[in-house]
C-alpha cells in the first residue's frame, strides 16, 4: 500500500523562474551563485539551497540567436551543503516499504565528506555549442570568491538549454542543492511559426525529484535529503518538484499553451501522461521541438506516454481551447525507477503508484482551466528544414567507436557504472577481449579506457561524419549526452551478450556480444518518433546498441560525453574527447 502523502497535492501554484533577457542587459550578466533558502510546498519550512541568483531554479536566461553573451558567474557560496547526504543501512524499512519512498534518513548517517564541502562549482551549458574554455570542464573549479567570466556565442539554433554546476565527483550533490537553470535561444525561423514566446502561453516546466529530512516528531523540516540505499546507488526522491514547488498547479485559459519541458532530476526518468476524468488525453499534445530545438514537422507522444530521461527536453503544444472552466488535467509519471525501458498502459496512469518501483506518489502537476484570456492557434505542420535524418550509406566511410556501459560489482559499497572505450584488436589476440558479432560480421576489440582520467582515445576530426555505438551491458537505461555539437539517432538494436565469471576488472573486460535479441528481452528497441531531432542526450536501454552519427564543427577542443544520471556520471560513467581541427590531424602522434 502506498503511504499517504505528507504534503498536499496541487496546493502550490506553479511559478514561473525570473526571465533574465540578455538583450536588455547588452549581452552582459552577473549571475551571483549564493546559498539562500527556498520553500518548496505552502507546507513546508524554508529550505537551505544553493541557487545561480540564490533561487530555485536559477533565472532562465534567454538569448537571440548569434548574439554573444558574456555571463559572470560570481561564486558566493559558503559551506555547509545545504543537503544532507546519506546512504541508508538497509533498503528497506521495518514496513517492508523502500526507504527511498519515505522521508528523512532513514537510519543512515550524514555523511561527512559531504557536509564538508563549502561551494567548488562550475557551470556548463548543456546542449551549449560553446568553446572548451567556457564549457566547463568538470575539473576546472570556481572556488568561492574566484571571478568566472563565460562567453557564449549563441550560434546555434533556436532550443531549451539548461545550465548546471558540473564539478567532478559531486555534480549530484550540487545540482540537488538547486545549482540548475534554464537558458532559452530564440531565433527568427521560430518568430515566423508564430509559437507562443514568453509568459503566460509559454511555460517553462523543470522537473525534479526531493527529499526532505524529518524533526524528532516525524515532521518534514524541509532540509534537502540526497538518500541512497546499499541497492539502489542512485537517489530517487518520492515529491515531484515542478519549477521548484512540489505538486503544483498552474491555471490556463482554454486555449493553446506551449510547454518547455525538461528533466533535470538526479535519476529519475519519467514517462507523463496527461489525464482528464480518469481517461488519458495523450491527443491533447503535440511535441514539436527536442533537446536542440524543433523537429521537422509536428509527432504525437508514444501510445504510453512521454519519456524523458534526465536532461532530456522536449517543446509540446497542449490544446485546453475546448475545455469549460473548472475542468482539470492532472499529469501523471508512470516510469518506475530505476528505468529500465518497460512498458507501462496510459490508461492506467492513475494508478501507477510503486512502491518497489520507488514511485510512490505519481502526481506531477495539474492543469485547472480558468477565465484566463488566451487563444487557439493552430499546430504549424512544417517546422524545421535545416537538418536530413542521416542516411546510414552516406556514412560507410564514418569513423566508428564503441563504447561499452558496464556494471562492475565492488566488494565494498554499491556496485558502480563503468564506461567502457573499446581498441581494434586482432582476431587471435589473446587475454581479455571482446568481441562484437553481428550476423558473420565478427570483429575482436580490447578495452582501451575505463576512467575519467585514462588516456584520450577519441580525436574527432572537425566537419567529419562519425557513428558512436552505444552499447548497454546492464539493467538500467541509461541516458547518454555529448557535450558541443548534437546528433542524430541512427539505430535502435538488440543485443545478447556474455560475461564470463570475473570478466569485469577495473579496466579489463572480457564478453562476447551479439547484435541479436536475447530471448528474455521483452523491450522493443524502437525509434521513437520524438527522437527522429536533434539530440544532445539519447537513452541506452538494457540490452540495446544505439548508434548515433555526429559531426563536430563548432569549436576544437576537450569535452566531455557521460552518462546524465548524475550518480553515474559522478561515478565513473564521463569520459573526455578532444575535437581536432583537420589541419593538426598530420601532428598527432
Ligand atoms: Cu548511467
Amino acid at each position: 500500500m502506498t503511504p499517504s502523502p505528507p504534503l498536499t497535492a496541487f496546493a502550490d501554484e506553479l511559478s514561473f523562474p525570473r526571465r533574465l533577457i540578455a538583450g536588455e542587459h547588452g549581452g552582459r550578466l552577473s549571475v551571483p551563485i549564493r546559498t539562500g533558502t527556498h520553500r518548496f510546498h505552502r507546507d513546508l519550512p524554508e529550505s537551505r539551497i544553493w541557487g545561480f541568483m540564490g533561487t530555485v531554479p536559477g533565472p532562465t536566461i534567454e538569448v537571440e540567436r548569434g548574439e554573444s553573451v558574456a555571463v559572470e558567474w560570481l561564486n558566493e557560496l559558503s559551506g555547509p551543503l545545504p543537503v544532507t547526504d546519506t546512504l541508508t543501512p538497509q533498503s528497506f524499512d521495518r514496513n517492508g516499504v523502500p526507504v527511498q519512498c519515505l522521508p528523512g534518513l532513514s537510519g543512515g548517517v550524514p555523511d561527512e565528506n559531504a557536509k564538508a564541502l563549502t561551494g567548488q562549482t562550475v557551470v556548463h551549458l548543456h546542449g551549449g555549442l560553446t568553446p572548451a574554455s567556457y564549457d566547463g570542464w568538470a575539473e576546472n573549479l570556481f572556488a568561492p570568491g574566484q571571478p568566472a567570466v563565460f562567453h557564449y556565442p549563441n550560434d546555434q539554433r533556436a532550443a531549451l538549454l539548461w545550465y548546471h554546476d558540473h564539478v567532478m565527483g559531486v555534480t549530484k550533490l550540487d545540482v540537488y542543492a538547486g545549482l540548475a537553470g534554464l537558458w532559452i535561444v530564440r531565433d527568427e525561423r521560430e518568430r515566423e511559426l508564430g509559437l507562443p514566446e514568453g509568459p503566460p502561453l509559454e511555460v517553462p516546466l523543470l522537473i525534479q525529484d526531493r527529499n526532505f529530512d524529518l524533526d524528532g516528531k516525524g515532521r518534514l523540516t524541509g532540509e534537502l535529503v540526497h538518500k541512497t540505499d546499499p541497492e539502489v546507488m542512485e537517489a530517487f526522491p518520492p515529491f515531484t518538484v515542478v519549477n521548484g514547488k512540489v505538486w503544483p498547479l498552474l491555471e490556463v485559459g482554454p486555449g493553446t499553451y506551449r510547454f518547455r519541458v525538461i528533466n533535470g532530476s538526479n535519476a529519475r526518468t519519467y514517462r507523463l501522461v496527461l489525464v482528464e476524468d480518469g481517461q488519458p488525453r495523450l491527443d491533447r499534445v503535440t511535441q514539436i521541438g527536442t533537446d536542440h530545438g524543433l523537429l521537422r514537422a509536428p509527432v504525437s507522444l508514444p501510445a504510453d506516454g512521454l519519456i524523458l530521461a534526465s536532461a532530456e527536453r522536449v517543446d509540446l503544444i497542449v490544446d485546453f481551447s475546448d475545455l469549460a472552466p473548472g475542468t482539470e488535467l492532472t499529469m501523471f509519471n508512470t516510469a518506475a525507477a530505476p528505468f529500465g525501458g518497460g512498458s507501462y498502459p496510459a490508461a492506467d496512469a492513475e494508478h501507477a503508484a510503486d512502491l518497489e518501483g520507488l514511485l510512490p506518489y505519481p502526481e506531477v502537476m495539474r492543469f485547472r482551466v480558468a477565465e484566463v484570456e488566451s487563444s487557439r492557434r493552430p499546430v504549424p505542420q512544417t517546422l524545421a528544414d535545416d537538418y536530413a535524418q542521416p542516411l546510414k550509406d552516406g556514412l560507410s566511410d564514418a569513423p566508428r567507436r564503441t563504447i561499452l556501459l558496464v556494471e562492475r560489482e565492488l566488494e565494498e559499497g554499491p556496485n558502480m557504472m563503468t564506461m567502457r572505450e573499446l581498441g581494434p584488436e586482432e582476431h587471435d589476440a589473446t587475454g581479455a577481449l571482446v568481441t562484437i558479432s553481428d550476423g558473420d560480421e565478427k570483429s575482436s576489440h580490447r578495452v582501451v579506457a575505463a576512467h575519467f582520467e585514462d588516456r584520450t582515445t577519441f580525436f574527432p576530426m572537425l566537419g567529419q561524419d562519425e557513428i558512436w555505438r552505444l552499447i548497454n551491458m546492464t539493467d538500467d537505461t541509461h541516458p547518454i549526452h555529448l557535450h558541443l555539437d548534437p546528433f542524430q539517432i541512427l539505430a535502435r538494436r538488440a543485443i545478447r551478450y556474455e560475461i564470463p565469471e570475473g570478466g569485469v576488472g577495473d579496466r579489463d573486460l572480457t564478453a562476447a556480444i551479439e547484435l541479436e535479441r536475447d530471448p528474455g528481452d521483452e523491450l522493443q528497441h524502437l525509434i521513437d518518433d520524438n527522437e527522429r531531432g536533434l539530440k544532445d542526450t539519447i537513452r541506452v536501454n538494457p540490452n540495446e546498441m544505439v548508434e548515433i552519427a555526429v559531426r563536430f564543427k563548432s569549436y576544437s577542443g576537450r569535452y566531455m560525453y557521460h552518462c546524465h544520471i548524475l550518480e553515474h556520471e559522478d561515478r565513473d560513467m564521463m569520459r573526455p574527447f578532444v575535437t581536432m581541427p583537420a589541419e593538426l590531424m598530420p601532428f598527432m602522434g
